[in-house]
């Protein structure tokens, strides 16, 4: 049966790696968060779609978190010598997935048939789709201001502390057809909601047209990986978001959050082993609590929790 992965960047990445793996490409959908998107040189630039693409098409760049391994970067060095400011870096192999979509977008395609094109042409095996086809803007309220997502996150490299978020067009966005036609589907095995950053990877696609409540109210079996491991982010700032909106900075402070903002809707949420102590806390907000090895060094470990999620949904 069909299984949805909710996904931002690099964990969201790393396990639908392992669910790929473990499911083939033909029942593996995965959302895409579009809110870190934005325009740059001219370019559409899709950082959580790319990173879920060059991961599952083993081009990645592990170790950097975005973009193509064994990239160059001769344009961005022409770019600078033209005295533009490159505080963005887009590689050369990198700009032409850039260059084409843009292209495609300009001619009239929307980004689920760009996408869609992308997955066929770099072989990954999975479905991809952005969370809507429409522009949905994350915008970061920080204690210096408003801030684009892109600017807070590269150019001030996370450093103003955060005091909440808005998604600027979510209200007149619609969610992508074939997502909407998938949680309608009764075959949908569940959800798996990634170990990605809870405030601006999954909170701007659960409340895509409402989208939590479609599947609470369809009780769609939801399993969530914490993103949070013994009080740390595995990668991003989500850690540091967290103490900055004064929120318990632990597995625990996330399911709190989840619980609040979307009653009735996690049905399982798997922690890591080492932060065994919060089941009893978190059993309290009505969702059932399972440990796992949930830091994905490894492809096996990929697979292993890949595995672990999708036996969850079939209990
Ligand atoms: N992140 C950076 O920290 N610096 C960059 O120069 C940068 C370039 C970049 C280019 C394409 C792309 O798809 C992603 C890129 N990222 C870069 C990562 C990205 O902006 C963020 O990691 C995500 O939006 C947060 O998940
Ligand atoms: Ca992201
Ligand atoms: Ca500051």
């Amino acid at each position: 049966a069909p299984v949805l992965a909710l996904s931002g960047g690099v964990g969201g990445a790393k396990l639908c790696l392992g669910l790929a793996d473990v499911l083939g490409p033909d029942l593996l959908h995965i959302a895409s968060n579009t809110a870190d998107d934005f325009e740059h040189l001219g370019l559409t630039v899709c950082p959580d779609i790319d990173t879920v693409l060059y991961t599952l098409a083993g081009l990645s760049n592990a170790e950097q978190g975005w973009g193509l391994a064994g990239e160059s970067w001769r344009v961005l060095g022409a770019l600078a010598g033209l005295g533009v400011d490159t505080w963005f870096k887009l590689g050369d192999r990198d700009l032409a997935t850039h260059l084409w979509r843009t292209g495609q977008l300009a001619a009239g395609a929307s980004l689920s048939a760009v996408t869609r094109d992308l997955v066929e042409r770099l072989g990954v095996p999975a479905h991809l789709y952005p969370m809507s086809d429409d522009p949905v803007r994350t915008i970061v309220h920080s204690d210096e201001g408003d801030l684009p997502f892109q600017e807070y996150f590269v150019r001030r490299q996370c450093q103003p502390a955060v005091t909440g978020f808005s998604f600027a067009g979510l209200q007149e966005a619609r969610l992508q057809p074939d997502l909407a036609a998938l949680c309608r589907q009764p075959a949908l095995a569940g959800v798996i909601i990634c170990p990605s950053n809870p405030f601006v990877s999954i909170d701007p696609i659960l409340q895509l047209d409402s989208f939590w409540k479609i599947l609470r109210d369809r009780a769609v079996p939801v399993v969530v990986v914490a993103p949070i491991v013994d009080g740390r982010a595995i990668k991003g700032p989500a850690a540091k978001m967290m103490a900055e909106l004064s929120m318990p900075v632990t597995a625990l402070g996330v399911a709190e959050y989840y619980a609040r903002h979307y009653p009735g809707l996690v049905g399982t949420y798997v922690i890591d082993h080492s932060d065994a102590n919060l089941v009893t806390a978190i059993s309290r907000l009505g969702m059932e609590v399972e440990l796992a090895a949930t830091i994905m060094r490894e492809r096996e470990d990929k697979q292993a929790l890949a595995s672990f999620c999708l036996e969850l949904l079939r209990q």
